[in-house]
């Protein structure tokens, strides 16, 4: 009687957690057999009508139907688990086939380049970088370089001073010139850097411009030296096709001096809008340095020559970038800067 009661309940139970596997219907399915208020304890409760033979049979009776249903129970919870989670997952699915986010990365300032550019050409012809302050003494920046105070020189460019004997550097030559001091030849250095003069900005004008200057000296340093040096320069940034002519000119700090221009190298010589016609283009100041610059450094100029050079960033930059206004360079739009 009672066996026969605890069947059908397994069998009830059973029957009905197989049609489901949502967790709220299990649970309320584990309550309504197994609970407090259930129908597995609602007939234990009347095992005390029975007799002590039957008791422990149907005692041990009930609590197997118990674990089955609880096993039952179990087994269906961990296949809701699964199932839930393989729907979660078929959610989630990566197309790995899909294109990528684009990053935006940066570039590097045409400056910059032109910079690296020209450090690179010189460091594999066998010379070093060297650097020094911008805020310079005087006579680094003038005197040094056989520009005495009161020189008329000194009011070709219009220097800012901090006092008397400090200013902001016009050129890296007084970098050179403490390499110099510092240093027995031979001597192989570029040097560039930031630069300032008091103009007023326009498309070719910036109180502050990029230089870089290049200084040789050895025994036996010749023009034909200085010559090959820039012409190997060039080649390098316009390609061999390109020729160079000196036209002879004065700076106090060489002897002889000499304006470089390159042939133009976007139309060969003939003449174009980058050239503006001349089929030359004025790149480069250059010459052997002054003797006096020499000995104002502790070098004997009866044992060693050397030759320099000095070059403006901005305005290679403008001719290979064919960019005709120097603002442009310092206005730091990135869309006009990321076309280089
Ligand atoms: C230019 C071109 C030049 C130098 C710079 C130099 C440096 C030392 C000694 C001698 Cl330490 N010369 N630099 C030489 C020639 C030209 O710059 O147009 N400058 C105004």
């Amino acid at each position: 009687m009672m066996q026969e009661q605890l069947d059908r309940i397994k069998r009830e139970a059973l029957d009905v957690l197989k049609k489901t596997s949502l967790p709220e219907e299990l649970e309320r399915i584990r309550v309504e057999f197994l609970g407090k208020k259930g129908k597995l304890t609602a007939i234990l409760r009347g095992m005390g009508e029975l007799s002590p033979e039957e008791r422990p049979k149907i005692g041990a009776l009930a609590n197997k139907v118990r674990e089955e249903i609880e096993k039952e129970l179990e087994y269906k919870k961990t296949e809701a688990e699964i199932k839930k989670q393989n729907e979660k997952l078929k959610k989630e699915v990566i197309d790995v086939t899909m294109p990528g986010r684009r990053l935006n990365t940066g570039t590097l300032h045409p400056l910059t380049q032109i910079i690296q550019e020209v450090e690179d050409i010189f460091i594999g012809m066998g010379f070093e970088l060297a650097e020094g302050p911008e805020v310079e003494k005087d006579y680094y920046n003038f005197e040094a370089l056989n520009i005495p105070k009161n020189h008329p020189a000194r009011d070709a460019q219009d220097t800012f001073y901090i006092n008397d004997n400090i200013l902001l550097r016009s050129q890296t030559s007084s970098v050179q010139i403490r390499v110099m001091e510092n240093n027995r030849p031979p001597i192989r250095i570029i040097a560039p850097g930031r630069v300032y003069r008091s103009d007023a900005l326009d498309a070719t004008h910036s109180p502050v411009f990029y230089q870089i200057e290049g200084l040789v000296v050895d025994k036996g340093i010749t023009m034909a030296h200085l010559k090959s040096c820039l012409e190997d320069l060039a080649h390098s940034l316009f390609g061999e096709d390109v020729r160079i002519r000196f036209r002879p000119h004065h700076f106090q700090f060489t002897e002889p001096s000499a304006e470089v221009d390159f042939s133009c190298f976007a139309c060969g010589g003939k003449g174009c809008n980058v050239c503006k016609g001349e089929g030359w283009i004025e790149l480069l100041g250059a010459g052997m340095v002054h003797p006096r610059v020499l000995q104002n450094c502790g070098i004997d100029p009866d044992v060693y020559s050397g030759f320099a050079f000095g070059v403006g960033v901005e305005r290679i930059a403008m001719r290979k970038f064919n960019i005709d206004d120097l603002r442009l360079l310092y206005e730091n739009d990135v869309k006009f800067l990321k076309q280089f």
